[in-house]
């Protein structure tokens, strides 16, 4: 099936949207329809055989210290391996950019073509990936009055604050909300997180490149395109090049998802336990993220990177100068943003692939030039820190540079676009927690009192 785009280059007329979001719905609704009964089973089986086995022990300090280490969740869409990264449903990241389907003329992998795969489990073929582009862009248009309402956000507004405002307004229109309270059937709750997740996920172009124009190009809106989410994406931030599209792609693509214990994750899947709608849901996920230690380390990264380069009077810089500056940060009290990480023990594949984009389309930058500088500096001097249990570069310390090398340097909308990707992976999982009827969460706390007494 031809994208609108396509359908546009080949002087077609667009198929009606209803008529394509009915059709189209079909093709991933369908398959995960199909899934669903034998998941069930299969996880019925896993706690027959398994229900009584430890996956762990959790310790005071594990308490106490953010739960490192502490085994207790389920997620189906990824697993992080310490030391390799993340695989999406059990591929790598070369593995996806081999394997998945990607726009006429990209390399990059159709965020659409991962959803698919998160969703299912499954590769897509070429026609369902392009089939959820028409979907996406079917399920694309936001209400006029709430378009409204994100107009009216003061500018001075963190671009994340606008964002959270934005979805909780666009609740209103949740089905899963309202399919509740019309007393649904539990069994059938998947079926409108799925659509919800759905209509979020294609109005986040929309939503997010609204954000952006509001508040740095004096609300100068930019009408979808029409075509991949990614591209629309670009598109709508204001670029029309075949290289900014691709980066959207690979962006929105790398940022999806990072197994369930991160804290978007975790927090889109503990407030969703509580049968709140996927909208409400999500902004959780987007509060967790607009945190510094989490998503917001890439707007960071950014600030110390242009900090760096005031105060040692421009690039390029020494090793010894920056090796100072770097010492002064952490002995002012203060992380080195982009790198260390809760889970991960190298760099993060995240990291490689941005750098592998960077080197392909922008060697000669000179803040990517600082970027591979620090890469070099940063890991030996943290891992000098006996505290510090990895020094290794993380997703954030790439991904700002990327993106100014292309004029978007508003550092504080970065993390909206971190949020927009995170998407996919978080409500790819709300949409199995609901299918396979997970409990609202509750793990037990205990109080010093009681350690003290108890243990
Ligand atoms: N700079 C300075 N100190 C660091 C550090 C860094 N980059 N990384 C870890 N540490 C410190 C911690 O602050 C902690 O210090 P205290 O005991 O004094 O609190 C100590 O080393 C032990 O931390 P850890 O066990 O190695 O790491 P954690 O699991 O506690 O923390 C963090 C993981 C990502 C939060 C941490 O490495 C960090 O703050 N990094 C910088 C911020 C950042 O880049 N965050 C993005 C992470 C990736 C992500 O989620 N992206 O969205």
């Amino acid at each position: 099936m031809l994208n609108t785009f396509a359908r546009r280059a080949l002087g077609l007329k667009p198929v009606a949207a209803t008529a394509v979001a009915t059709r189209s719905m079909s093709l991933l609704r369908k398959r995960v329809e199909e899934l669903i009964p034998e998941k069930q089973e299969e996880v019925k089986a896993v706690r027959a055989e398994k229900g009584d086995k430890v996956l762990c022990e959790v310790t005071v300090d594990q308490a106490y210290g953010g739960m490192r280490g502490v085994k207790s969740l389920v997620t189906e869409t990824s697993l992080l391996d310490p030391h390799e990264g993340i695989r999406f449903r059990g591929l790598s990241i070369p593995e996806c950019q081999e394997q998945l389907p990607k726009a006429a003329g990209g390399d990059e992998p159709l965020p659409e073509s991962l959803f698919w795969l998160l969703m299912t489990g499954e590769v897509p073929t070429q026609a369902e990936a392009e089939s959820l582009t028409e979907e996406w862009n079917a399920r694309s248009e936001v209400p006029e009055h709430i378009n409204k309402i994100i107009d009216s956000f003061p500018k001075t507004l963190h671009p994340m604050s606008q964002l959270v405002a934005a979805i909780g307004v666009l609740q209103e229109g949740s089905l899963f909300a309202k399919a509740y309270a019309d007393g649904v059937h539990k069994s059938k709750y998947w079926e409108t997180t799925y659509e919800d997740s759905m209509n979020l996920i294609a109005k986040l172009p929309n939503i997010s490149s609204r954000i952006y124009r509001n508040t740095y190009h004096n609300g100068d809106v930019i009408a979808s395109p029409g075509e991949d989410w990614g591209a629309n994406i670009a598109a709508q931030l204001g670029y029309d090049s075949h290289e900014v599209k691709e980066l959207m792609r690979l962006y929105m693509f790398l940022h999806s998802d990072h197994e369930g214990g991160n804290a978007s994750a975790h927090a889109t899947h503990l407030v969703g336990s509580t049968l709140s709608d996927p909208y409400l849901s999500f902004t959780a996920g987007v509060t967790a993220l607009a945190g510094p230690l989490h998503g917001l380390a890439n707007q960071e990264v950014l600030r110390w990177l242009n900090v760096v380069i005031d105060e040692v009077g421009g690039l390029p810089v020494s090793d010894e100068k920056l090796t100072e500056y770097i010492w002064d940060t952490l002995n002012s009290g203060r992380v080195v943003p982009g790198y260390g990480h809760a889970v991960l023990r190298t760099d993060d594949p995240r990291y490689t692939c941005q750098q592998q984009f960077a080197l392909k389309h922008m060697p000669e930058d000179p803040k990517f030039k600082l970027v591979k500088q620090l890469h070099e500096l940063v890991p030996p001097i943290l891992t000098s820190i006996p505290k510090i249990k990895s020094g290794a570069a993380n997703v954030d310390a790439h991904s700002g540079v990327l993106l100014t090398h292309y004029g978007l340097t508003e550092d504080n909308y970065y993390t909206v676009l971190f949020a927009t990707s995170r998407a996919l992976g978080v409500l790819a999982s709300l949409t199995w927690d609901r299918a396979l009827g997970l409990p609202l969460e509750r793990p037990k706390s205990y109080t010093t009192e009681w350690i003290k007494n108890n243990m």
